[in-house]
């Protein structure tokens, strides 16, 4: 049978961790033909929970898993890795600002960066979930100097899937008549999820809703779900969450349908006036395995405000991590 592919998670014993691990070894992260071979990386106190799971993914006797492996060390983690989940980060303590945050979890991504430049596979693909994710993406790449800097993306797929539930139950259609909705920018609140370009059985979405629910409704809501989710359950999103990530890598591997996009954080290449370099989420297509930022797409004012707005706090983050001499 076919060889496995190396797929690392990191925060392996979190609650995202304990979600996303068993859709990967059930096959759907690659597909029903692709035998997987796991690898968990955890800080050492976690080392023993995460072994717990390990022993939950055995009693799954799930025919594609081929074998699992934990770690508490990054080299030994991302050695030989082709898909590399980084879902382990430094959460905000109280009194935290950002500057200390995005130091914190520096120390997580530089180095974990730093090993996947030292052993993964040469195909290795990377997507960051640990907030703050895209920041923290730009990181991991800028420790990874020998990797192509397209492969460092970060995760808005869930900002995506919560967009498209909440057009989908504002106007009463299945999901399956929704097309081209696009997050645009930082997985924080000031993303933007545009229905100007989004279709509804085929027709402008933005143009089937009132102005009013899109702007003070629909936007805030999307961009706000983390914290309802928070509100509602005593805890944050993690079956969602783990769902967006098999999305995003399923749809990075086997390519997105025609005729409609999606949205991840990827390398900017200056496209829309995000300057070059800054991981920020764009409406994209997969192709033959890589990730294209959907071009030609006419931005009005009020879109451009918006993605501006996110924009520039992406170029602050990076010019705080700059600073701080992690990047
Ligand atoms: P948990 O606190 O349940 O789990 C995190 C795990 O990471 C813990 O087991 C911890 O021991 C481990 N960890 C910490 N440092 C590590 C390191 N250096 N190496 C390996 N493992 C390490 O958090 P969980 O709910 O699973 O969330 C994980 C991350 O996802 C958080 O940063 C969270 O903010 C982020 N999220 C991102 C989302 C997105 O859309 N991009 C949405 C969901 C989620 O909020």
């Amino acid at each position: 049978s076919a060889t496995p592919v190396t797929v690392t998670v990191t925060g392996a014993a979190g609650q995202i961790g304990y979600a996303l691990l068993f859709r990967i070894a059930s096959g759907q992260l690659l597909g029903p033909d692709t035998p997987v071979k796991l690898n968990l990386l955890e800080i050492p106190q976690a080392v023993k929970a995460a072994e717990g799971t390990a022993m939950e993914l055995d009693d799954c006797a799930f025919p594609l898993l081929r074998g699992i492996d934990i770690f508490d060390d990054a080299n030994a983690a991302f050695s030989g890795t082709n898909v590399a989940l980084l879902v382990g980060a430094r959460p905000r303590s109280k009194g935290m600002e950002r500057g200390d945050l995005l130091e914190a979890n520096g120390g997580i991504f530089g180095p974990q960066g730093k090993a996947i430049n030292a052993g993964a596979a040469d195909d290795v693909r990377v997507l960051v979930v640990g907030n703050p994710a895209n920041t923290n993406a730009l990181i991991a790449q800028a420790s990874a100097p020998d990797v192509p800097a397209d492969r460092f993306t970060a995760m808005t797929r869930l900002d995506h899937n919560r967009a498209l539930a909440q057009l989908s139950k504002k106007l009463g259609v299945g999901l399956d008549e929704i097309s081209k909705l696009t997050i645009w920018g930082n997985h924080s609140a000031t993303q933007y999820p545009d229905l100007f370009h989004a279709e509804v059985g085929g027709k402008i979405a933005a143009e089937q809703v009132e102005r009013e629910w899109l702007e003070n409704d629909f936007i805030p809501t999307v961009a706000k779900r983390g914290a309802a989710i928070i509100e509602a359950r005593g805890a944050s999103s993690a079956a969602s969450a783990a769902n967006a990530a098999v999305d995003h890598v399923y749809d990075w591997v086997n390519g997105t349908p025609a005729g409609d996009w999606t949205s991840a954080a990827i390398p900017s290449d200056g496209s829309y006036g995000v300057p070059e370099g800054i991981i920020s989420s764009f409406p994209v297509t997969s192709e033959n395995g890589e990730w294209k930022i959907v071009q030609g797409l006419e931005i009005d004012e009020f879109s451009r405000g918006r993605i501006d707005a996110s924009v520039a706090e992406l170029v602050e983050e990076r010019d705080t991590v700059a600073t701080l001499g992690l990047i």
